[in-house]
């Protein structure tokens, strides 16, 4: 079954045809930067803590010193970045530099432990690496001695006395590599083009009617796509205002969006429940548009935002591999449960038998770096398979039902299951393990350790091997020890069942 492609007239303004809609057109995201700073030279840009507002020329200038910089210290177009920071205004100007000289930035989380930082830093083989944790940035040079490896103020790389070409990338010359696990694995890198960056937030600039006037209050991280390629992309493409917060605080949200006159806030669900717990909902009235997205929105809880705040959220429906694929509309019915109807140029469908969901456009990544077999695994006649299963309503909504793919989200994190299994593994009095996503109010889904023969008293073992190794989020929140996982008659430990038998 197909979600007509003609569906997504529903994101088009009143008036506007179709066929006229080119996604394309100004070739890559830096170009395009590029021609709003130069024509609102004086518009707020970005906000943070420390500096706050920053005009467009100012980005602009900071940017393009910052290019110089990378290319005085060797950097060629090409060649890897990996950025792992808070949000801040100088990890921005870092960023814009590194897609304005056609580096391709890896972005790593701030959380990642020594193993998962390392395996980014031997998979990608960075030329650069910004970093704001001092031991984090020592873990990548042991990595890899031949990386050079700054702060984000970049004070350790030479001032750049020459002006490389700037602004120059193709869509399809590559713009980012973002780890990813996908189905199975260990995380390999989506290699994302400036084609893939642009058509995506220029589809969400379209149909979430993003315009200069708009400010935006991001308090999720710029390490993942939710952050980056949605709420810092899209908000440079409008030539509209972003106000980075450092973690999500709900009353500073709330109080950002009164001080700035803020009509834009995205968030995971996670995000919005937290902002409803905390009673000053309410307060977020003066919104034009909130979106919550990289997790399912429960649909009474889409509801209780609406009756706190008067405001109906859009939720939408992206990838690593595809940037955003499928957001409820502006205009016209914003449907609980559903994620809406396939953006501009996204063509949907389901597998037949399986329901997968598949997808082809502009967005859509090429493969994942120095993995071929893994990418020919991805697609399928040409169209990507996303491991999610839907179902589509007759006018066309789109509705996640399943995940093919073992995946658990945690607050809008993944969490892939095999992974910390293989680290809790290690340790002798665990025989074998099943790490399952059970419901939970607060995270959506927790991260619960299922130990078979498992010794109780080697709990604490099994949590000092979890902090060493893995992201806090990955971490397990609970361990349950059973005498024997549940096995099909090939030995493989059932999955459904461990749920059924600790859910
Ligand atoms: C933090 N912790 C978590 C999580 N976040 N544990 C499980 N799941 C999480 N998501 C850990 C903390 O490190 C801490 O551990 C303990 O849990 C309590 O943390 P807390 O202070 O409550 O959390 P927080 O720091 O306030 O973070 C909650 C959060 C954050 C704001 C919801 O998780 C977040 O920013 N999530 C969004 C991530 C995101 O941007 N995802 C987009 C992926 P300890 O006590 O050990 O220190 S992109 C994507 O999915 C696609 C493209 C898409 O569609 O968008
Ligand atoms: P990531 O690999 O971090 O890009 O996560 C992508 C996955 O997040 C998708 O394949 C979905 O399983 C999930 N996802 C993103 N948005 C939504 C949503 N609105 N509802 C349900 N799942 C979502």
């Amino acid at each position: 079954m197909t979600a007509e492609p003609a569906n997504w007239r529903a994101h088009l303004p009143t008036g506007v045809d179709p066929a006229t809609v080119d996604l394309l057109a100004e070739r890559s995201l830096p170009a395009a930067w590029a021609a709003r700073w130069a024509d609102h030279a004086a518009a707020p840009t970005v906000h943070d803590r420390r500096s706050g507002w920053t005009t467009a020329g100012e980005l602009e200038a900071r940017s393009a010193g910052a290019a110089a910089r990378f290319h005085a210290a060797g950097a060629l177009p090409g060649d890897r970045i990996l950025i792992s920071a808070a949000s801040s205004l100088a990890l921005v100007v870092a960023h814009v530099a590194a897609l304005r000289l056609g580096l391709v930035v890896v972005p790593a989380n701030t959380a990642y432990r020594e193993r998962e930082l390392v395996h980014l830093v031997t998979d990608a083989r960075p030329t650069l690496a910004v970093v704001d944790d001092p031991t984090c940035a020592r873990w990548v040079v042991d990595a890899d001695d031949r990386v050079v490896a700054t702060g984000p103020d970049l004070d350790l790389l030479p001032a750049g006395r020459e002006h490389p070409l700037l602004d120059r990338s193709a869509p399809d010359d590559p713009a980012l590599l973002a780890y990813t696990s996908g189905t199975t694995g260990s995380p390999k890198g989506a290699l994302l083009s400036h084609g893939n960056l642009l058509s995506s937030a220029e589809a969400l600039r379209i149909a979430w009617r993003w315009t200069p006037d708009d400010r935006l209050v991001l308090p999720l991280p710029l390490f993942h796509l939710h952050g980056l390629g949605v709420g810092l992309h899209g908000t440079l493409l409008a030539g509209a205002g972003v106000v980075l917060h450092e973690a999500f605080d709900p009353g500073r949200v709330v109080d950002a969006v009164r001080d700035e006159r803020a009509t834009l806030l995205f968030g995971v669900p996670t995000l919005w429940q937290r902002l409803l717990a905390s009673g000053r909902a309410g307060e977020l009235d003066g919104l034009r548009l909130g979106v919550s997205g990289s997790a399912p929105l429960d649909a009474q809880l889409h509801r209780a935002i609406a009756e706190a705040t008067g405001q109906r959220l859009i939720e939408r429906y992206g990838m690593t591999e595809t940037v955003m694929n499928v957001s409820n509309p502006y205009d016209g019915e914003r449907r609980p449960g559903t994620v809406g109807i396939p953006l501009p140029h996204v063509s949907l469908r389901l597998a037949p038998g399986t329901g997968e969901i598949l997808l082809r456009g502009p967005n859509v990544f090429a493969g994942y770096w120095e993995r071929p077999d893994a990418t020919a695994d991805s697609f399928v006649d040409g169209w990507f398979a996303t491991g999610d299963v839907g179902a589509i309503d007759d006018d066309g909504y789109v509705r996640i039902v399943g995940r093919r793919k073992e995946l658990i989200i945690s607050g809008g994190y993944n969490v892939y299951p095999r992974e910390v299994e293989d680290v809790l593994r290690r340790h002798p009095s665990v025989s074998d393990v099943a790490v399952i996503g059970l419901p939970h109010p607060d995270w959506g889904e927790e991260v619960v350790a299922v130990v078979e023969g498992g010794d109780p008293g080697a709990d604490a073992a099994l949590r000092v091997l979890a902090v060493d190794e893995l992201a806090p989020y990955k971490r397990p929140k609970r361990i349950v020890h059973v005498e024997a996982l549940p096995r099909n008659a090939l030995g493989k430990v059932v999955k459904a069942e461990v749920r059924d038998l600790v859910g």
